[in-house]
This record gives C-alpha cells, sequence and structure tokens, in this order.
C-alpha cells in the first residue's frame, strides 16, 4: 500500500504532534500513525514572497511534515477573509454577515493553486490524498490540472447548507464543479450530505457526498479526565464551588457556538427557577479565536458585557454565577474540569460535528455522571440522542434543560450517560479515519 498524504490549512507544530489539542489534529494523528504518510499544509508563518519556495521537511515516526509559508496578503485574504469571513458563516446558514469580494475570492484560489504547485512535486503514484476542509474545497481540481493520477479524497468537518443557501454565493457554481474533481467526498452527518448533494444535483455535476461522523479518542481522554482530577487547578476549582454545582461550556469563541444565546438561557434559569440561586457556577470557557475577523472582536465585546451584567445583576459578594475565560486552559486540565462537572452546555447555533460534547461524555466517571445538554443543530444530535437536547435559540427551554440536568436521579442519569458513552466509543476518531480511507481506497478512480 502506498503512502497516505494528509493536507489542511494548518500542519501541527512539532510541539503538538504527540499531545493535539483539537478533534481533527486527534483523529489524523491516529491515521498517520504507523503508515508511511506526509502531511502538507501551512507552517503558520509569514513570508515576503512565496511563489518560490521550497517546502520545510522534518520527519517524525513514520510521518513526514511538509510546509511552506503564505504572505500576510495571502494570509488576510484567503484565510481571514475568503475562509473565515466568507465560507465559514456561509457554511453555517449566517448569510446576513458574509462580505464576498472579487480579489478574496481571487486570492483564495491562488493560494489552492500554491498548494498544488508545492504538492505535486513531492506526491507518488500510488499515494492516497486526503484534503481537509473548506479552507481547500479547490485543492484536488488543481492537484488533477497538474497531472495528478493518485485518489484524492475531501473532507468537509463544519456543516453544508443546501442549494438554497449555497447559491447565495456569487462562485458557487465554479467552487461545485471543482468539487467533482475528488474520488470521495465526505461531510459529518446524513443532513449534510443530502445537502451537498442537493447542489451538485442543482448544477447536473457527477460527485456525490457521503457522511462519516468524526469521534474523539475516548480511551485517552477518560484517562486523562481520571488522572487529572487530583491535579492542583482541578482541586482548586472543586474547592471554590464549595458545594454547588458546576455548569461547564468549553468553546471557540465563536458565533456559531451560540455562546450569548447560552447566557441568556442560564440567565433565565436563574429568574425562572429562583429557588436554585446561588446552588450553580456557570464556568465558560471560551479561548479567542480569529480576532483579526471583525464579527469575532464583536461577539467577544458582547460576552465581556454579558457576563459582567449577569455578575451584577444576580450575584452576591460570596458568589458570583458565571466565571467566563478568554484564556486557553492545558488540555489534561480541561480533561479534570469535565470530569468534575455537573452539567454540560453544549448549545451551538449549528456545529459540523462537536466534539466537546463527546469529551465530556469520556470524561465523565459512570458512578455519578453528569448531564449532557445538547443543540439538536449540532452534528453530534443525531448520534447522542440521549442528552437532553434543546433548540439553541430557545432560552427558556435551554433554563428547563438545566434545571432537569440538576435535579436529574443518579438512576436517570447512569442511563443517559451508559447510552451515550456506547456511542463515543463505537465512534471513535481512528475509525472514523479508517471508514473514510478504505472507501475511498475502493473507489473507481477518475480520469
Ligand atoms: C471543527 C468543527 C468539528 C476548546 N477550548 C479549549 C480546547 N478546546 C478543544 C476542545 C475540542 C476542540 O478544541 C474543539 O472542537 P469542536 O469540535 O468543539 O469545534 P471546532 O474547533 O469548531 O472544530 C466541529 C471539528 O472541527 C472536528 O471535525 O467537530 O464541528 O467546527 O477538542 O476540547 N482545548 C484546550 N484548551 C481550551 O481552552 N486545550
Amino acid at each position: 500500500m502506498g503512502r497516505l498524504v494528509v493536507v489542511s490549512n494548518r500542519v501541527p507544530a512539532p510541539r503538538e504532534r504527540n499531545q493535539p489539542a483539537g478533534g481533527l489534529a486527534v483523529g489524523l494523528r491516529d491515521a498517520v500513525r504507523g503508515t508511511e504518510s506526509l502531511w502538507f499544509g501551512w507552517s503558520g508563518r509569514h513570508t515576503s514572497q512565496s511563489k518560490d519556495q521550497t517546502p520545510k521537511l522534518d520527519t517524525h515516526e513514520s510521518c513526514t511534515y511538509a510546509t511552506i509559508d503564505l504572505t500576510r496578503s495571502e494570509y488576510e485574504h484567503f484565510y481571514e477573509n475568503f475562509s473565515n469571513g466568507l465560507l465559514w458563516p456561509l457554511c453555517h446558514y449566517r448569510i446576513g454577515i458574509i462580505n464576498y469580494k472579487r480579489l478574496d475570492y481571487q486570492v483564495y484560489r491562488e493560494v489552492n493553486a500554491l498548494f498544488a504547485d508545492q504538492l505535486a512535486p513531492l506526491l507518488r503514484e500510488d499515494d492516497t490524498i486526503w484534503i481537509h476542509d473548506y479552507h481547500l474545497f479547490p485543492l484536488g481540481a488543481k492537484l488533477r490540472r497538474r497531472g495528478v493520477k493518485a485518489k484524492i479524497g475531501f473532507f468537509l468537518h463544519i456543516p453544508f447548507p443546501p442549494w438554497s443557501v449555497t447559491r447565495v454565493l456569487p462562485c458557487a457554481e465554479e467552487m461545485l464543479r471543482e468539487m467533482a474533481a475528488y474520488d470521495l467526498i465526505g461531510v459529518q452527518t446524513a443532513e449534510d450530505a443530502s445537502n451537498m448533494n442537493s447542489c451538485f444535483e442543482a448544477n447536473n455535476l457527477p460527485a456525490r457526498a457521503a457522511h462519516f461522523p468524526i469521534g474523539i479518542d475516548p480511551v485517552e481522554f477518560g484517562e486523562q479526565a481520571v488522572r487529572n482530577v487530583m491535579a492542583e487547578e482541578v482541586q482548586r476549582l472543586h474547592a471554590s464551588l464549595r458545594g454547588r454545582k458546576l455548569i461547564l461550556g468549553v468553546d471557540r469563541l465563536d458565533y456559531s457556538k451560540g455562546i450569548p444565546e447560552r447566557i441568556h438561557g442560564y440567565e433565565t434559569f436563574l429568574n425562572r427557577y429562583p429557588e436554585h440561586k446561588g446552588e450553580t457556577v456557570l464556568l465558560q470557557i471560551t479561548p479567542v479565536s480569529r480576532a483579526g475577523v471583525a464579527s469575532y472582536r464583536a461577539l467577544r465585546r458582547e460576552l465581556d458585557e454579558m457576563a459582567g451584567h449577569i455578575n451584577a445583576m444576580h450575584g452576591n459578594f460570596d458568589w458570583s454565577p458565571i466565571r467566563y475565560l478568554t484564556q486557553s486552559v492545558p488540555r489534561e486540565v480541561l480533561a479534570g474540569f469535565h470530569r468534575i462537572a455537573d452539567v454540560a452546555l453544549v448549545t451551538p447555533l449549528r456545529d459540523g460535528m462537536n466534539l466537546v460534547a463527546k469529551e465530556f461524555v469520556a470524561a465523565q466517571s459512570p458512578d455519578d455522571p453528569g448531564a449532557l445538554i445538547l443543540s439538536s443543530l449540532a452534528g453530534a444530535a443525531p448520534e447522542m440522542e440521549e442528552a437532553l437536547m434543546v433548540n439553541p435559540y430557545d432560552h427558556e427551554g435551554i433554563a428547563d434543560a438545566i434545571h432537569a440536568g440538576i435535579t436529574m436521579s443518579l438512576e436517570e442519569r447512569q442511563r443517559r450517560w451508559q447510552a451515550l458513552h456506547r456511542d463515543v466509543t463505537q465512534n471513535t476518531a481512528a475509525n472514523w479515519a479508517d471508514r473514510f480511507l478504505d472507501m475511498l481506497r475502493e473507489t473507481e478512480r477518475q480520469e
């Protein structure tokens, strides 16, 4: 069998390779582990001239990492404006905040062409190529144009809307046409697959998408959680609660995660169930991301204000109902926080999958598990039916679910957790990668 070639916008830095932070990196680490592989992408560094560079190579175990640099202008137009200022909101159904500029699209295509120019010479005919996410939709077509004959698969980690929404994008038809170059396209849910297929059908394209829901490494995260219960930070958090119930929210600072709506739901809970006032603390961990994009800066200001308002209105001299942090917490400490949480609030307005929901389940103790409150609009919802399901726009529904979560009997918590844990254990990151790659290798090669 030939090599596996993974392509993603960012390649994990050397220090992240043994202990990757996000789901994409964990899933792919398992896929590249033990097989001869190449992982290609942006280094995270800037250069004044990106055209005539040679990829920097370094090898760790069986994987060679190949990275290239981008200019500041490429970073701005390709990454900030087109990928994160346009494709991200569009795919999350937020057409009201998209901002299309032809120059951004042009640079997006140029960067994809640059990736193809730099990657093609490193490829062998029997490689299997696996391209990831919305930054790189046209890359497969660009590789084909450079004579690449190997199998090429594509996986989209975020949702995909139906043609009625996608056609808002002025370049939608061209982008969809180029996606027909892939031998296999994977998305997270059956709904995303049917949406993407509605786009292909509307444009008479031969491509088809199938769904491959991503998972986590539940054993590793569960062990980390158990090990870290005694860590200093986790013990300090536990002591500071003084017997109050811990409600945990963990999300990158992103409008798709529904954090203002969730905080509104928590405030409604405080108003609607005054008998529980003073009995809960919401710890919302929200590391800042994409600070270069205006809508993210506006969200940060909104959250600062909301958290301050709730504490001022509802708190007391010895109790703040919400603790809101914008710094990142080390992964092992986070695992310990999940273990001691009584309720997890995972309420995205839209999400490709949402790994935090799965991590919470993996971290809980079977003897006394907490309750998971999950948005019905997260990609994880169809697999995690035993969660307390909420519509993230319904703040009264969130309030009622918090009440149900903190008052739920041990028996019901255990019954729900056992079903959730079974799903999380069956569908791991490693299985996800195997399923996709097995199917890709079995497809008939396109010419
Ligand atoms: C995209 C899709 C899809 C968060 N805060 C901290 C921290 N995290 C970790 C979480 C989790 C990861 O980041 C976030 O993963 P999600 O799945 O929740 O969301 P996205 O980043 O939006 O990921 C998503 C995913 O791709 C995979 O396909 O599920 O739908 O949007 O692992 O634990 N980690 C650390 N400190 C933090 O403060 N160490």
